[in-house]
């Protein structure tokens, strides 16, 4: 097999990727190890940035989305049983968010490609990168039925959007390469469950017993979160121990209540910062997870899988229009700018909501004065607002 840019991974970034070179007239070829109905219904993320939603409408991608997505114009912060929204287009002249699951960005991805895009193989593990310093970079593939024997797809370009596990980064020499990484000594336990969110916007709760998060997925669904100790399995919690957890969390001084409702689901997501530098190696790219990881407390994993490939994308099509590699060769340090922007945003909302184990009486003081900032400062809550709708691509 042949192509012009061989895509490994069909989450969101490689998935979008192709979308938008298909239309720019390029084609493409993608691999991913799992099957269809496995991609389309691992539960991740929620929130898509403004600048998110606007390139799924301009690449067409958008129409579910417009019209089954919610607009959310703030979050809400809550500590010792205080309330405060944190309005979004009020301090960010007009940004908000759209809470569209990640499951059903691919879903849209998936229908359209299956329909109108280059050939996208699940079944199709990829097993090494080869090449990446010539001008036939190739991928090494073992697809379902193809028992016994290896196949290659040759490329002008690869890009890597295999997740953070995958196999794309480990074809950077480790000599070239720089990581940056910190890993926190706590993780999620999210649930979905069948009854309406308790409140039409998120709400990010810090408590002397842990983080809580409020999320949906539709006005019948909610997400919910608490922050566990690392290690943690999702089986060691009971249904109505995780409800008593949260409602002591979301506690309030006024007559909010968290309505409960039946558990359909229930997993830990642990929490790391990650960077690889570069995000390049000769015809290689490395895109989304593949390259870094957030922990979610800033929604963010998405969102920067997004910008990386529009940045590709983007950078692609200049070299057809105008035989520059220009834009090619400053992908890596135009991504990774706006990559540590979010690492930086994601830490500070993780350790201004987690509890973390032996937190001092002093930290634990410092970080609500930080939180009482937000609430007070103009200047402190517009930095939140704008971090959490996003930072422009260049
Ligand atoms: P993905 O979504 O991990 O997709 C990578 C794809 O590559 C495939 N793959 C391979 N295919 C072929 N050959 C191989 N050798 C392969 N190795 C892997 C995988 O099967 C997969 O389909 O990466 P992408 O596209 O970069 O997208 C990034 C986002 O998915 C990610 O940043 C977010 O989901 C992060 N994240 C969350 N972000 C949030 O903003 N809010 C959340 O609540 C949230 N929850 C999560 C998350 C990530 C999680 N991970 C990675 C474990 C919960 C979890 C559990
Ligand atoms: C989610 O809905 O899964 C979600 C929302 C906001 C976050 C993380 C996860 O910060």
């Amino acid at each position: 097999m042949r192509t012009t840019v061989g895509i490994i991974g069909a989450g969101p970034a490689g998935l979008l990727l192709a979308r938008l070179l298909r239309n720019a007239g390029i084609d493409s070829v993608v691999l991913e190890s799992r099957d269809r109905a496995y991609v389309e219904r691992r539960q991740r993320a929620g929130i898509l940035e403004q600048g998110t939603v606007d390139v799924l409408r301009a690449a067409g991608a958008g129409e579910r989305m417009d019209r089954e997505g919610l607009r959310h114009d703030g979050i809400e912060l809550r500590f010792e049983r205080e309330r405060h929204r944190v309005d979004f287009p009020a301090r960010t002249g007009g940004s908000s968010v759209l809470v569209y699951a990640q499951t059903e960005v691919c879903k849209d991805l998936i229908a359209l490609q299956l329909k109108e895009g280059g050939p996208l193989l699940f079944g199709a593990e990829a097993l090494a990168v080869e090449g990446a310093l010539t001008d036939r970079p190739r991928v090494r593939f073992r697809y379902e039925g193809h028992e016994g024997h290896e196949d290659v797809l040759d490329c002008d370009y690869v890009v890597g959007c295999d997740g953070f596990r995958g196999v794309a980064r480990k074809a950077v020499p480790a000599a070239l390469s720089r990581v940056f990484e910190r890993t926190y000594p706590f993780g999620w336990l999210g649930i979905l469950a069948d009854v309406a969110p308790s409140h039409d916007e998120l709400v990010y709760a810090r408590h002397e017993r842990g983080f809580a998060l409020l999320s949906m997925r539709s006005p019948a669904v909610s997400r919910l979160y608490l922050q566990v100790p690392e290690g943690t399995e999702a089986g060691e919690w009971a249904d109505e121990e995780i409800w008593d957890e949260l409602e002591r969390r979301f506690e309030t001084g006024d007559d909010w209540r968290l309505e409960r409702g039946p558990v359909t689901s229930k997993s830990v997501t642990p929490m790391r910062s990650y960077v690889h530098e570069p995000m390049r190696y000769g015809r290689l790219f490395l895109a989304g997870d593949a390259a870094h990881i957030v922990p979610p407390t800033g929604a963010k994993g998405l969102n920067l899988a997004v910008g990386d490939v529009v940045t590709f994308a983007r950078a692609l099509t200049h070299l057809g229009d105008t035989g520059s590699a220009e834009r090619l060769d400053a992908y890596s340090e135009a991504c990774l700018r706006r990559v540590w922007q979010a690492e930086r945003f994601s830490y500070d909302m993780t350790t201004l909501l987690h509890r973390a184990p032996g937190a001092t009486p002093f930290e634990d003081r410092i970080q609500l004065a930080r939180l009482r900032r937000v609430a007070t400062s103009r200047a402190a809550e517009t930095d939140l607002a704008e971090g959490y709708t996003g930072f422009p691509l260049e």
